[in-house]
């Protein structure tokens, strides 16, 4: 730490705009840095403050990919229900997706990836472009050169296959019988994540049934030899884990032909009721567009007209993940960020020196208060006396609140005065023993579920896309630590067998991996700010380790960034890629609360962020920077280049959040023993 304390008398740390004036005028360079932070700040908080809605809350675009966009044209196609306008907003935006070379990737730079270019092709082609136009002629060429549709992911092939462009006898099977597993035998529902079982729990309905609707065109095109869309692969070795799951998958085939059809038609209605039971007030099933695709699908199968209130209101809240651009483009979101943007917001604001009574600061806290969810869901299946008090990402998802959002909620009410004080401590005291009954059993926290850590999901030939577990995390983890500190319980055991996690989870080479943002330098700044807020001092290996090795990775133009190639090549991408705004932030976020206020790279990686902010006061942020899924989901949240400087900025200019709390002396002491 750069500003000490007496350790005997157990002081406090001098307040935290004494202790930066001290800091930041000893050198005429650092007076420039810092008078250009501060400049920084005062923009980049008047952008904010004028993007909040007149409710409370923010929300910036979800931006993934153009799969979401093609899956939804699919779906009206399916249905019957596409029209004109949609198709042709939709296609807008896909075309403008494309590359030069054809190709559609899953974020801003990557490479061309297979499953999506062929379903934003077949998006292309249901929408009239012909399949001799340059740009499609282009894209078909490629997707035959890497193998065709049959080496597309199984969602791909299921979506081809309600067309009939896919045989469904060659895709992988997932029964219906599965909703009937209880909790203890593998592969019950609740062995996967929550976002994994809502989207199987439809698609077990929609596999079972086979649906093929006449196809509007060939796909030969997509074929590398039409003849034989299905080319034999080789089987793994009976004893391995991928041989004994595909034997596994065969035996499903053949179960399919002799399983009673009362039986069957029971399980479909039990998982029927299952996903009903799941609709949320708004339509939408757990605030994502993929469940609530295939749920709509699902139902519509099992005899529901498009005008029943379940089938409607789904409809409906599926036009809510509809962007439109103002050329015209539709852009469909994945999911709705509006809690997770407003408690990050209402964060970078209070770090910006806004009074934590300030009216806009006390309007989201409102709103966040009336966002608490106090009723069980999917997380009581493994926690059923735990009383509720958690918070979700999206508008509407009382089913799953998540352990992240409810660690930053926390965090961000404590940074405001409320004018009902009793209220504000009953929200966060409901959400902190939330989050301490969601603990999983080696310490640490998961997004969404406790012990979520099944190896078989995973091992699926079904599940040959994404993360289909939810096992704890470093940045959840730190997320909650650094929540459970500000609220006095650095000392508790639960924190403290957290942090050990933590500094057992440490790489190496000093970093931590992200889970939920990219990647090596969304995970340091997520720990080491919780350590040093939960006593660790900026002395202590672990954090020295981790500064080095953000110096290391530092980029001479002053900022961070780090390619989300990261996930797939760690050797040579951790922590390396063009500057962005917030991965530059999270680095400093980690660097500033090691106490290297007074560093080079600090200096450096604040003019950075000065320098390339916009007049306005906001920054540019192409590069995706945000994980659903390593690797194969990625989002850029649009707000994260507002919100994440702007905390790293105000942190610089005003000092630490509660550093004047953290007793150091006995912090150190505890280190020792941690
Ligand atoms: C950043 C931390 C908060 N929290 C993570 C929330 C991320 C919100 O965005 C998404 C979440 C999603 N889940 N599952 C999907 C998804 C997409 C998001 C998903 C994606 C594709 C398919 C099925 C599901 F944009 Br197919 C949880 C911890």
């Amino acid at each position: 730490m750069t500003a000490t304390t007496d350790g005997s008398t157990g002081a406090t740390l001098p307040s935290r705009a004494a202790a930066a004036s001290e800091i930041h005028t000893h050198t005429p360079a650092a007076a420039g840095v810092h008078d250009a932070a501060t400049r920084a700040v005062r923009r980049a908080t008047d952008f904010l403050l004028s993007k909040q809605d007149a409710q409370g809350w923010w929300k910036g675009d979800l931006e993934t990919n153009v799969t979401m966009d093609a899956e939804d044209l699919l779906l009206r196609q399916f249905l019957g229900i596409l029209d004109e306008e949609t198709t042709r907003a939709a296609a807008l935006f896909i075309r403008g997706e494309q590359r030069e070379d054809g190709t559609w990737a899953t974020f801003y730079g990557g490479p061309g990836e297979l499953s999506t270019t062929i379903e934003a092709y077949v998006a292309l082609r249901l929408a009239g472009d012909a399949p001799e136009a340059p740009h499609m002629a282009k894209a078909s060429a490629w997707i035959r050169q890497q193998g065709g549709i049959a080496s597309a992911r199984v969602f791909t092939r299921i979506w081809l296959a309600l067309f009939g462009w896919w045989k469904w006898e060659d895709l992988p099977e997932l029964p219906p019988e599965l909703i009937w597993f209880p909790t203890w035998v593998p592969l019950n529902i609740y062995d996967f994540g929550c976002w994994a079982r809502q989207t199987i729990v439809p698609l077990t309905i929609v596999s079972a049934k086979r649906p093929v609707r006449p196809a509007p065109f060939p796909l030969d095109e997509l074929h590398t030899d039409p003849a034989h869309p299905n080319p034999p692969r080789p089987l793994a070795p009976p004893a391995s884990w991928d041989g004994a799951f595909q034997r596994l998958d065969k035996g499903l085939h053949a179960l399919r032909k002799v399983i009673p059809r009362r039986l069957r038609k029971a399980a479909m209605d039990t998982a029927a009721r299952w996903i009903i039971e799941r609709q949320e007030n708004d339509g939408c099933w757990g605030g994502i567009q993929p469940p609530a695709v295939y749920s709509v699908i699902a139902l519509h199968l099992l005899g529901y007209d498009l005008n029943h209130p379940v089938m409607r209101a789904g409809l409906e809240s599926l036009d809510r993940f509809a962007v439109w651009g103002e050329d015209g483009a539709r852009m469909i979101e994945a999911c709705q960020s509006p809690v997770w943007d407003t408690c990050l917001a209402t964060i970078a604001l209070a770090d910006a020196g806004l009074p934590a009574d300030h009216p806009q600061l006390v309007k989201a806290a409102d709103w966040m208060l009336g966002e608490q969810i106090v009723r069980p869901g999917d997380w009581s299946v493994k926690r059923p006396g735990l009383p509720p008090g958690g918070w979700a990402f999206e508008f509407h998802n009382d089913n799953y609140p998540d352990i992240d959002d409810t660690a930053e909620v926390v965090l961000a009410l404590r940074r405001v005065r409320h004018h009902d004080p009793d209220r504000l401590e009953k929200a966060i005291s409901r959400g902190v023993r939330w989050n301490l009954g969601m603990q999983s059993k080696n310490g640490a926290w998961g997004a969404f579920d406790v012990d979520n850590t099944s190896p078989f999901p995973n091992r699926l030939p079904f599940c040959d896309f994404g993360e289909v577990i939810d096992p704890p995390s470093a940045d959840v983890t730190a997320h909650v630590v650094e929540m459970l500190a500000v609220e006095g319980l650095a000392h508790d055991p639960r924190t403290r067998r957290g942090i050990a996690w933590l500094l057992a989870e440490q790489e190496p080479d000093g970093s931590w991996f992200g889970r939920w943002g990219v990647n090596y330098v969304y995970g340091t700044g997520s720990v080491v700010p919780a350590l040093v807020a939960a006593g660790i001092p900026g002395s202590h290996p672990a954090i020295r380790r981790a500064v080095a090795w953000l110096e290391s990775v530092q980029n001479d133009d002053g900022g961070w960034g780090e390619d989300l190639r990261s996930y797939k090549y760690s050797k040579e991408w951790s922590g390396r890629g063009a500057s962005t705004a917030s991965q530059t932030a999270w680095a400093l976020m980690a660097l500033l609360a090691a106490g290297e206020r007074e560093s080079k790279a600090v200096e450096r990686g604040v003019a950075w962020l000065a320098a390339t902010q916009r007049e306005d006061g906001s920054w540019d942020e192409p590069y995706f920077t945000g994980t659903g899924f390593p690797w194969d989901f990625s989002i850029n949240y649009h707000l994260y280049r507002q919100v994440f400087p702007l905390t790293a900025l105000g942190r610089y200019v005003h000092g630490e959040p509660f550093a004047d709390r953290i007793p150091a002396h006995r912090a150190r002491a505890e280190a020792k023993g941690a």
